[in-house]
């Protein structure tokens, strides 16, 4: 296949390629076929998810937050408009609803013609999809309404950039219950630590539960990892770290026709353990 760099503005002077077997679709998103990866999400340039790796992300970004807290029933999804963290929420049968608002209509469309493995998520009869601005929709979003928020939004350029300014996650800890979680995601440890430290900060003032960093490795996003912030609003304490809702105690989770291919607990808890200079860099403030 020819070999295709994607230039990520996150990661500046460095670039990723991919070789590419085929053009799957060209629109103002593009998806591709490459080698290894199996089928690539391309949007404006930037690589959004891959067959082959997709799961450390999906399933990290969205058992995290609900493995922590007692059988979650109300979740709100920012972005995700492939479906995939739908996918990993419907694991969970104490859930009874699942909104999503993805701002752009496509990804859900395309993703439903190429990517039917995560696609599926939209599938559960208690998913409820709404087409906006996420800024917008949690504005107006009924104080307390939810168990858990996970924000699997592009990076904070472009239409995501007022997704970690403090305005923003002050309307997430309006729209969860005390107690609730936030999952965002966070961005490289290796290339972005003034944006960890900037996300802390605010959302230290803002969630006056805890807030902590977790991460995975995702080998198509830039520098091969992922990070997550993960807060609670003040309410019932959430111990993070130990899951208080193991996924491997979840019926539905273990019975759903995919297997799970990350995460586990043992994944949950490790996923806390930070670098020294990460450490050093993230837990002063
Ligand atoms: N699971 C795929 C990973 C993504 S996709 C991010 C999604 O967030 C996109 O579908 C995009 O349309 C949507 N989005 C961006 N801004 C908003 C907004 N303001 N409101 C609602 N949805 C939005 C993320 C990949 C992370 C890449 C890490 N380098």
């Amino acid at each position: 296949g020819k070999k295709v760099y994607f230039n990520n503005p996150m990661w500046p002077g460095e670039a990723h390629s991919l070789a590419v077997e085929k053009v799957l679709y060209k629109g103002n998103s593009e998806f591709q076929e490459s080698s290894t990866y199996g089928k690539v999400l391309v949007l404006d340039g930037i690589v959004q998810l891959t067959e082959k790796d997709e799961c450390a992300y999906q399933e990290m970004i969205a058992h995290l937050p609900l493995c922590s807290i007692p059988s979650p029933k109300t979740v709100l999804v920012v972005g995700g408009g492939d479906g995939g963290v739908l996918r990993e929420i419907s694991r969970h049968s104490s859930v009874e609803q699942i909104d999503i608002c993805e701002i752009d209509k496509m990804v859900i469309d395309v993703s439903k013609r190429f990517f039917p493995e995560l696609a599926v998520g939209f599938e559960d009869p208690r998913v409820h999809l709404y087409i906006a601005d996420a800024v917008d929709f949690l504005r107006c979003a009924p104080k307390g309404k939810y168990d858990a928020v996970i924000v699997d939004s592009s990076d904070p350029v472009g239409p995501a950039q007022e997704l970690v300014g403090k305005p923003f996650f002050e309307t997430v800890a309006r729209a969860l219950r005390p107690g609730g979680v936030l999952c965002n995601m966070a961005e490289s440890m290796w290339l972005h630590t003034h944006l960890i430290q900037d996300m802390i900060y605010t959302c230290r003032q803002t969630f006056k539960g805890s807030v902590h960093y977790a991460w995975a490795s995702v080998p198509t996003y830039p520098s091969g990892v992922i990070g997550f912030l993960i807060c609670s609003t003040d309410g019932p304490p959430v111990d993070f770290i130990n899951p208080i809702n193991p996924i491997e105690k979840l019926e539905g989770a273990l019975k759903h026709k995919r297997e799970l291919r990350f995460y586990n607990s043992e994944m949950h808890s490790a996923a806390f353990a930070l670098p020294s200079f990460l450490k050093r860099e993230v837990t002063f403030l």
